[in-house]
């Protein structure tokens, strides 16, 4: 009696290969494998928490940057990745889940963000550091993500980069004024980049060989890069960079080979990975408990929004019907 039942599944199981076979995009009314959903969710989710509370480590610096314009800057930047969360968010509610419910396995530690931000902004360089390495190697993993098979969070994608890509500028030029300034600037900022360079290599994930979700994500076109290709490609874009900024990279190993074109690197602190992982970052609690207050202060906001739009809907729905409000 089941037999009908599994030749449908087959099929659709079927026509769902086939698409990305065809390196076409799954849309959200498609059918797909629960383990597909489950994953982007995990991944979309993640990288939404990521975007926001992203937005702590450089809100720090805005009452303090030291001028209008590098303040405009800041604040655009800041703004900008409220906008990466929320479109982000929109493309995992198109897999049926609730942002809410999102923000609450956040806050309840069910869900992560990324291992980078539970690191402090100590100096105003810092802000120049994290738009040229953290938004850097966000630019490395997210560009590839531009062609994930599933077409909402591959759509969302696109404008991300191209904001990503003025927050890199933005940082690098920032660097590169106080790389002119002052013997004191010069120090503060190789000590930025002494404090950030490791942890922006672990922002890429575990190695290859430690990676539970890679093959799956990539044999399904969530991921078209391994965490260990991009991570390469990183530390090959960001050398050249380095050096044109005077900035030395805390790596004493880090050295072209010449057969191969790419930069080696020293040993990655994977135990200081899994400890921020596991919560045992420097802010790890500080962004958690700024995320939950944030969360309960706007309750009364996001419920007077909803009231309105359901009042104006509803007149809207009574217009369209021909009756009167
Ligand atoms: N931090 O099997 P793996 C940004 C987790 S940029 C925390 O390799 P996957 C921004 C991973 O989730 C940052 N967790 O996983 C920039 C998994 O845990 P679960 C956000 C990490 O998914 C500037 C486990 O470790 N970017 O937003 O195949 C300013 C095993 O890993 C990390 C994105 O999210 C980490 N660094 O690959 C403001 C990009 N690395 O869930 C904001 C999209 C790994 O199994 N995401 N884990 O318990 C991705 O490309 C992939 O999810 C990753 C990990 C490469 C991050």
């Amino acid at each position: 009696m089941s037999a009908p039942v599994d030749v449908a599944a087959d099929e659709l199981e079927r026509g769902f290969e086939a698409t990305l076979a065809a390196q076409r995009r799954i849309e959200p009314r498609d059918w797909m494998p629960e383990g597909y959903r489950a994953t982007l969710v995990r991944q979309i989710a993640q990288h939404a928490h990521s975007e926001i509370i992203g937005m702590q480590p450089e809100g720090d610096w805005l009452l303090a940057a030291p001028s209008l314009r590098r303040k405009a800057v800041l604040l655009a930047k800041v703004q900008d990745e409220a906008g990466h969360g929320m479109y982000l968010y929109a493309a995992a509610e198109t897999l049926g889940v609730d942002r809410d419910d999102l923000t609450d396995r956040l806050v309840e530690g069910r869900q992560k963000y990324s291992s980078i931000f539970n690191y402090p902004t100590l100096t105003y360089a810092d802000v120049g550091v994290i738009g040229w390495l953290v938004d850097g190697a966000a630019i490395c993993n997210q560009v590839p993500l531009c062609r994930s098979s599933y077409g909402p969070y591959a759509r969302a994608m696109v404008r991300i980069c191209k904001e990503e890509s003025f927050h890199q500028r933005q940082g690098y030029e920032l660097l590169l004024t106080m790389m002119r300034g002052t013997d004191e600037q010069r120090a503060m900022v190789q000590d930025a980049v002494d404090r950030w360079w490791w942890p922006s290599l672990m922002m890429f994930g575990p190695p290859d060989t430690d990676s539970p979700n890679t093959a799956r994500s990539m044999a399904w076109g969530i991921k078209r890069h391994t965490n260990d290709e991009l991570r390469q490609r990183f530390v090959d874009m960001t050398v050249p960079q380095a050096e044109f900024l005077g900035v030395t990279l805390p790596d004493p190993e880090l050295s072209l080979d010449p057969a191969t074109g790419h930069h080696r690197f020293g040993a990655i602190d994977w135990d200081e990975f899994r400890r921020v992982l596991a919560g045992g970052g420097p802010c790890n609690a500080e962004r958690i408990t700024r995320r939950r207050a944030a969360r309960d202060d706007g309750a009364w906001v996001r419920e007077a929004a909803a009231a309105h739009a359901a009042k104006h809907g509803a007149a809207h729905a009574a217009k369209q019907t021909g009756r009167t409000a």
